[in-house]
């Protein structure tokens, strides 16, 4: 017997579709739609539109919903079971809005599957196009939210976040204030995630706790919209965000619009799609606490599983809660890759020569030290970008090539602990994690595990993932367990006389940190 669940991800680019296997622990079909090739007449090169208003980052709707038809039409063609998929679920890009007004309803509770949705939803936006995360031009209505809640700290520790521009709130509350009759016809503010879940719910569906989370309008401890939050950023919201959603709530069958047109069983079953770093998070195997995965990219981003919020939260983390219903932090430093390839290209090196540099230094680098902020930082923010020297000569190449990898290492090391996470074990992906000593070096300062992973597609995975659980009430470790797409390529052990120096050396870098910070 094969018991198929199909996941979705809807991300900047591109919409990806993953079909599983529960019973044989399979992933049988992978597929991605990108929106700039398959769909130019949006506009979109990279997923989203140019506004040329300074920091505005908008994606059209109507470009995700096309891209959802156009990619179940693809999984209808190749063959797929679509009669057999037990249910369906997904994760979007996170904090983007979607703003519908009072026709939605009825468009969604009469679909012809005739005519693709696309045609059948046009007139439903009071706005149309979203912000995305992309977007930064809400500082203002930032500081307006933290004053009205009590300060920053309040409203990290409420909302698990200070509020940031890209969130949901700021950028709902911006389009409440300045566009106030446009917000007067919005029947339904939405996330993508709950706009694609509508779709397939065939009537218009709440927020999930996941992504709730990114809007600095939720409550990460009651799992509830802030009365106050929602009051401070524009009237009426509660009813046009509608209650949030547990992410494990089966919320009934697929609109018959996609049994008619793609020939899915009129018994799938509709699950709400969550944030898609959520989704990541579980699509990875991360479902204990301590658990963390560092993708080394351009930045370098840092997220794991936890249960209990700290006492007193980070405020440059963002706390999310997962689709575990445990909670997750997010970390992301801005100087990844950006300050190691600076450390290159001021000692013009390859990545070989590189290599020989970090291999003849030894850990703990003499006592020679870095804060590794060539660039802004956002963890911790540091507006004035310039790497800072400690007891580090800027002629000494080997020790230059070391001391920006430790100092990123103790910089992750240490804050993912202020965010609430103990890291027990690493899975680190990314292209910096090719590199073994780099690896070794985390290892070691985490004196933790480090396994390197080639994974595909997690996010529209955890999807699925998160579907199997809802429906056949197993746990979650078994679950992920059965799913072997994350494959370890090489697993680091901690060299106990190296994590010794670098626990020593941690110290350190807190005191020249937070000098930096105070002065
Ligand atoms: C997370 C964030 C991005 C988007 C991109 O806070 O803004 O990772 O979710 O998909």
């Amino acid at each position: 017997m094969s018991r198929y669940y199909l996941g979705l991800d809807s991300s900047t680019q591109s919409l990806t579709a993953v079909l599983i296997n529960a019973d044989s622990n399979q992933l049988l079909y992978e597929l991605s739609f990108n929106y700039a090739e398959e769909l130019p007449h949006y506009g979109c090169s990279d997923g989203f539109l140019d506004l040329q208003t300074a920091g505005e980052v908008h994606a059209p709707p109507l470009m995700w919903v096309e891209a959802l038809d156009s990619l179940l039409m693809k999984l209808h063609n190749d063959g797929l079971p679509m009669q057999e998929i037990i249910a369906v679920s997904g994760a979007a890009q996170q904090h983007g809005t979607v703003y519908l007004n009072n026709g939605f309803a009825a468009a969604l509770n009469t679909l012809q599957p005739q005519s693709p949705l696309h045609h059948q939803i046009q007139h439903c936006f009071s706005r149309q196009s979203s912000p995305i995360w992309m977007d930064n031009s809400t500082s203002a209505q930032c500081a307006q939210i933290n004053q009205a809640l009590g300060g920053a700290d309040e409203v990290n520790r409420i909302s698990g976040s200070v509020a940031i521009e890209r969130f949901s709130g700021p950028q709902i509350k911006k389009f409440a204030d300045s566009q106030p009759q446009a917000y007067k016809q919005t029947s339904h503010i939405m996330l993508v995630s709950s706009f694609l879940t509508s779709l397939f719910a065939g009537r218009p569906v709440g927020v999930d706790y996941t992504d709730a989370s990114g809007t600095n309008l939720f409550d990460i401890t009651k799992k509830q919209w802030h009365a106050k939050a929602l009051h401070c950023c524009a009237e009426q919201l509660a009813e046009k965000l509608s209650t949030a959603v547990n992410p494990q709530t089966v919320l009934g069958r697929i609109a018959p619009y996609f049994v008619q047109r793609y020939g899915f069983n009129i018994d799938c079953l509709v699950l709400p799609w969550c944030g898609d770093n959520p989704s990541s998070l579980v699509g990875l195997g991360l479902v204990e606490p301590g658990m963390t995965a560092i993708s080394l990219g351009t930045s370098d981003t840092l997220f794991g599983l936890f249960q209990q919020l700290p006492k007193n939260m980070s405020p440059w983390a963002h706390t999310f809660i997962a689709p575990t219903l445990d909670y997750m932090s997010l970390l992301c430093f801005r100087n990844g890759s950006l300050a190691r390839e600076a450390i290159r290209n001021r000692y013009q090196l390859s990545w070989d020569d590189y290599n020989q540099h970090l291999a003849v230094t030894p850990p703990g680098n003499h006592g020679a030290m870095m804060l590794p902020w060539f660039e802004s930082e956002t963890v911790p923010k540091v507006e004035q970008s310039g790497g800072k020297r400690f007891n580090l000569d800027e002629n000494d190449i080997a020790a230059n090539c070391r001391a920006v990898i430790e100092a990123q290492m103790m910089a992750m090391r240490h804050h993912a602990e202020l965010a609430g996470l103990s890291p027990t074990s690493i899975h680190a992906t990314g292209g910096a994690s090719q590199n073994q000593t780099i690896l070794q070096i985390m290892a070691d300062v985490f004196k933790c595990p480090v396994e390197v992973l080639k994974t595909t597609n997690s996010t529209a995975l955890g999807a699925a993932l998160r579907a199997i659980v809802a429906l056949e009430k197993r746990p979650w470790q078994e679950i992920v367990d059965g799913f072997s797409t994350v494959q370890t390529t090489s697993r680091l052990m901690p060299d106990q006389q190296a994590a010794a120096i670098y626990r020593q050396m941690k110290k350190q870098y807190i005191k020249l940190e937070t000098d930096a910070l105070n002065n």
